[in-house]
């Protein structure tokens, strides 16, 4: 790539830049430039380390709790990146020497991360040295590295190490019972290991090959094999040195040391150049479904193709036991666990871009009912009661406790417990899906019983309060997690009584067109003529905190009363306002954390309303969200998108474009925000063009920022794609 190309719109709109390098923004960069194909997922951590910094390589699947945690963990695998170079015998570094150039571009059209460095050495010696590394797309278990050394001043010894570095694992806990090196002459290096509670094994192993010097076998320290080859170059002169990896777990294979070896077998026999190849087109095709094109806005649209990018990388191709954490494969943020952040933000894109993946997902859920049913039935209720946070089991595994400041009480974490309409967002996706795709086989075998064991569980958790002849809900927790414990939480209650009018439909249609199949799933459920009437009285019956003049919802029993502050005076601010007011007196206060009644809005849009109805809870609501969470801006600019409120449309959009991309969250170390990146299509798609389904069919409302020329996509439907060009009017 030639300089000036760096500033081609192409470029520009498909490339996420760091030059010169940018020490204290080494975190958020490392977790932008992550890399990935689905299975596995590595932090744009350097190849030579760097201090402090979070490296993680991390598989979807592989959890973990340590002797030391109160809940698993998603386990950081050894470092398949390290490459040490010395140059005149001293180490390249990027703190060493003198750095005379730096540019790091993660390419999201190839998922390519490249960096290349100018570096001269204390003995004046100056050498360019570029970096290049993808994760197979189209062999999913392969990562490949490229170095190459020039000369541009002096005639340099080099040497350089490639390694697998399992001695510094940079997760914290320790997750393995056995973490062992080794290698195969100088063939291959390994390391293998067995967690030391879930039992899961893996193997990570390598091969060099280095267009100069010979290869010797070298270890740089106890736990970190290295293939190491030493050379001189003459002014001018270049070397490259190409690394396969290979990773497996006994998740995908009975021996994933013999797994691993093979595949580096038939990679290296493929070599970088055709796998590189391979993987671009495997990549192409991804994009020609996936990707929305913005003539006119070229920060939206850089923006949109970042935030899709790392839906894409994290997105599971081959295996249904496994979602996407709210955090991605890029961090350590949430311990990989998995939230309706997947169903409500992630999953969108996927089912309208990308079915097959979208049904892995929902797969992982129906594999994990079992775990669904145990939370129910600890809790004392009957059906499936979906954890909060879910990890390779499907138990609920959010913490109960946390310490979030230092000299302060710790807090109890009551969202495991009481953030139950994470069950309704399940089926809410599932339906979705369902809708969209016309996946008839996944729904009646698969997608009907997540549907209706939580219509079940539903069922049985509602409280008939006799006084008022009215259903309720107490103790829950809606989307603003500021209040927690509340009773009738609008969002909830609705949402119930939607899930079990979708039911009784569900088991009507189930007994029409599949009266088998019907009989078996309800007999099993226990769904017999007594829940169906107990579901249609709830349905009746729900209270819903709503002025049935006005159409204005009270977020919950008592809101209204709560103490408001004026949040647009609070500004700058950079913490969040239970962070600054405190979490016990944040809950008399009456600012929320992130779209509620909006987010009923959004999923519900005309059945939350008139359009002048959901105006005035707009006008309500709007003011008081103070956006703690980061998945409240795309559900704001998708809302306001639908009333015809272009500014702040927008405004929220550019909001939830910025939230990784310009770190507004301040934690994006952490990982990506991925609800963010997945709710910045659905603000695009159901916000701005307005698609929406329409009985058997689909339709548009467009409603794109004025200064967008036009905006194309792709989606499904029913089985057929369809490519759309929309225009501002
Ligand atoms: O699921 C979200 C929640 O809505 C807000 N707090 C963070 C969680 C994980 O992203």
């Amino acid at each position: 790539m030639t300089s000036t190309s760096y500033f081609s719109p192409e470029v520009r709109t498909w490339t996420v830049s760091e030059a010169p390098f940018h020490p204290g923004k080494q975190y958020h960069t490392e977790t932008i430039t992550t890399i990935g194909n689905g299975y596995m997922g590595l932090r744009g951590s350097f190849e030579e380390g760097y201090p402090n910094e979070i490296v993680s390589t991390l598989i979807h699947g592989v959890y973990n709790q340590a002797p030391e945690e109160i809940v698993p963990d998603l386990v950081n695998l050894p470092n398949p990146l390290a490459i040490q170079i010395m140059v005149d015998g001293e180490q390249f570094h990027m703190q060493k020497g003198s750095v005379l150039g730096f540019r790091r571009a993660l390419d999201l059209k190839t998922a390519l991360l490249t960096r290349g460095i100018l570096w001269r050495n204390s003995k004046g010696s100056i050498v360019q040295i570029t970096f290049e590394r993808f994760a197979s797309l189209e062999h999913e278990h392969v990562l490949a590295q490229r170095v190459t050394v020039r000369a541009l001043w002096g005639d340099p010894e080099i040497e350089i190490a490639a390694a697998i570095d399992a001695d510094r694992l940079s997760a914290g806990a320790n997750h393995w019972q056995v973490l062992e090196k080794g290698h195969d002459g100088t063939a291959s290096i390994h390391c293998t290991g067995t967690t030391n509670q879930s039992n899961y094994q893996i193997a990570v192993a390598a091969t060099v090959q280095c267009d100069h010097g010979e290869l010797v076998y070298e270890p740089l320290d106890n736990l970190t094999p290295a293939l190491r080859a030493k050379f001189s170059l003459k002014q001018d002169q270049g070397a490259s040195l190409v690394k396969l990896t290979a990773i497996h777990s006994n998740r995908d294979t009975a021996d994933p040391l013999v797994a691993a070896k093979n595949t580096l077998n038939t990679a290296s026999k493929i070599g970088y150049d055709e796998l590189y190849n391979g993987h671009q087109a495997e990549w192409a095709k991804y994009w020609y479904d996936s990707d929305i094109e913005i003539d006119g806005d070229e920060i939206a649209q850089r923006a949109l193709r970042f935030c899709l990018y790392h839906v894409l990388i994290a997105a599971p191709r081959h295996d249904d036991r496994v979602s996407i954490g709210a955090k991605t494969l890029s961090g350590p943020g949430y311990k990989g666990h998995v939230f309706w952040d997947t169903e409500l933000f992630m999953l969108p894109p996927l089912t309208l871009t990308q079915p097959k993946i979208a049904k892995n997902l929902l797969m992982y859920r129906y594999h994990n009912l079992q775990g669904a049913r145990n939370k129910a039935q600890e809790a004392g209720y009957e059906g499936a009661m979906f954890p909060w946070e879910s990890t390779d089991t499907g138990e609920e595994t959010t913490p109960r406790w946390t310490s979030p400041y230092p000299d302060t009480p710790r807090i109890r974490i009551w969202t495991g417990d009481n953030e139950q309409h994470i069950s309704t967002d399940i089926a809410y996706a599932t339906l979705q899906y369902w809708h969209w795709s016309g996946d008839e086989d996944f729904f009646v075998n698969c997608g009907a019983e997540i549907v209706l064991d939580t219509a079940v569980f539903w069922g049985s958790r509602v409280e008939y309060n006799r006084t008022l002849d009215r259903y309720e809900l107490s103790q829950q927790i809606g989307p603003d997690e500021y209040h927690e414990n509340v009773d009738n939480s609008a969002f909830t209650n609705s949402m119930v009584r939607w899930h079990l009018r979708q039911a009784l439909q569900l088991v009507d249609w189930l007994k029409q067109t599949h009266p088998q199949k019907a009989e078996a799933l309800l007999a099993r459920l226990k769904i017999d003529a007594a829940r169906l009437e107990l579901w249609q009285r709830v349905i009746d019956k729900m209270y819903i905190p709503r002025d049935p003049q006005t159409g204005l919802y009270e977020q919950f029993d008592g809101f209204f009363k709560l103490h408001k502050v004026d949040l647009t005076h609070w500004t700058p601010k950079v913490h969040n306002m239970d962070a600054i007011m405190g979490h016990e007196p944040t809950q008399e206060m009456g600012f929320i954390k992130q779209a509620d009644i909006v987010m009923l809005m959004a999923l519900l849009g005309e059945d939350a309303g008139t359009l002048e109805q959901r105006q005035r809870n707009w006008d309500y609501y709007y003011p008081l969200c103070d956006h703690g969470s980061s998945l409240s801006p795309s559900t704001h600019a998708w809302v306001a998108a639908r009333l015809g409120l272009d500014d702040e449309a927008y405004y929220m959009f550019m909001y939830a474009a910025n939230i990784d991309l310009e770190d507004l969250k301040g934690n994006v170390r952490d990982g990506i925000h991925a609800a963010a990146s997945g709710g910045l299509w659905e603000a695009a798609v159901w916000g701005f063009a307005g698609l929406t389904l329409d009985g058997d069919n689909y339709k548009f409302d467009p409603n794109l920022p004025k200064h967008w020329k036009s905006m194309k996509f792709r989606f499904w439907h029913k089985g057929k794609q369809h490519t759309v060009t929309l225009t501002a009017e």
